[in-house]
């Protein structure tokens, strides 16, 4: 019925503008044509005045009532950069965006046509040329320069006392592992994830390093003030870790681990405390991968430590509830992927040491 309703409005849009062209025609012959083209010009010179003034007036309303109502101060360490980086970004687009609009709608409305002056011809200048494009190119290479610092910074080597968590994302959910007591993620393979016998993230249950590896769904729980190791991957589409309040994201790929760290600031019950009861840490799906993607939704619990071990302590490892169905996955010793996964796993022992 709406889809009706917009098809009728169109269609009374396009015979309305019609209409008022057709009698904008004839006014014009009536007056004519000279006399009318003078007029429109001359308010037409004076909206695009109109519209710079309401425009800019729009601009600045929006970021002084807007500010900080989105998300929040950030809530890593490392979210602080980007924050930064985002400030000085604005500000520079902001200074050249209110300069070359204002001069854009300015010239038109200074420069309207009129009978007393003629346009000047002017084609080409390389000065000109030369300092528009040196000028931002060396502020853009500043800029990105900043950005490709941060970035090997949260995607390379973490901390020796970082927290390992594997995320793994499925249609539509989000999946955890942490590695146990021995500190080191368990080989897995994608032929041997079979939800049906507790497996879901394919784990090899001959290597040792998997029988202590705890794995949770939808939920992850995080140190407060640890630097948190994110190791990501994907079981069948390209998903996303969005992590909005900490102001990271990171690509979930099917095959190619990725990875990323940071250090939570705030427990979640200190941000419930300050921007209400209903606060939740939220690790969405960034990246559109199927009709249920707006419902990937993960919930990121940020603890302290004694909490942290509490919680980890009540998890049985998922090799007890596996072996249960004799589940027992083996090591393929030919398949590029097992190798793959291999490496991911060693990566994250030499971390964890
Ligand atoms: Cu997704």
């Amino acid at each position: 019925m709406s889809s009706l309703w917009i098809v009728v409005a169109l269609i009374l849009g396009f015979v309305i503008t019609f209409q008022i062209a057709k009698a904008s025609e004839y006014v014009a012959i009536l007056r004519g044509e000279e006399k009318s083209r003078k007029e429109s010009n001359r308010v037409n010179a004076f909206l695009l005045l109109a519209f710079l003034i309401v425009g800019l007036i729009g601009v600045y309303a929006c970021n002084k009532w807007l500010k900080g109502r989105i998300l929040g101060e950030s809530a890593s360490v490392q979210g602080e950069h980007i924050d930064t980086m985002i400030q000085i970004t604005l500000w520079v687009t902001g200074f050249v965006f209110v300069l070359t609009q204002s001069l854009l709608f300015w010239f038109a409305y200074k420069y309207q046509a009129s009978d007393k002056r003629r346009a000047y011809y002017f084609p080409h200048d390389n000065k000109l040329e030369l300092i528009w494009t040196v000028i931002p190119a060396i502020v853009l290479t500043v800029l990105v320069g900043f950005g490709l610092y941060y970035w090997f910074q949260i995607t390379g080597e973490a901390p020796k006392n970082a927290q390992v968590v594997e995320v793994t994302g499925s249609q539509f959910k989000w999946e955890f592992r942490y590695p146990g007591k021995d500190g080191i993620l368990g080989k897995k393979y994608y032929k041997n994830i079979d939800e049906a016998n507790n497996n879901p993230l394919g784990q090899l249950w001959n290597d040792k390093a998997n029988q202590d590896d705890i794995v949770t769904s939808q939920e992850v729980h995080l140190v407060v003030n640890k630097p948190v190791k994110f190791v990501i991957g994907a079981k069948d589409v390209i998903h996303d870790v969005g992590l909005a309040h900490f102001r990271m994201k990171m690509d979930a790929v099917p095959g190619i681990p990725t990875t990323l760290w940071f250090t939570p600031k705030f427990t979640t019950a200190e941000m419930k405390k300050k921007y209400g009861p209903e606060f939740t840490y939220e690790l969405s799906c960034d990246q559109m991968c199927g009709k249920g993607h707006t419902g990937m939704r993960g919930v990121i619990v940020v603890e302290t430590q004694i909490e942290f071990d509490r919680w980890l302590a009540g998890k049985p490892p998922q090799y007890l509830a596996a072996n249960s169905t004799a589940n027992t996955g083996t090591l393929p010793t030919t398949n590029a992927a097992a190798t793959d996964t291999a490496k991911t796993a060693s990566e994250v022992k030499t971390t964890v040491q």
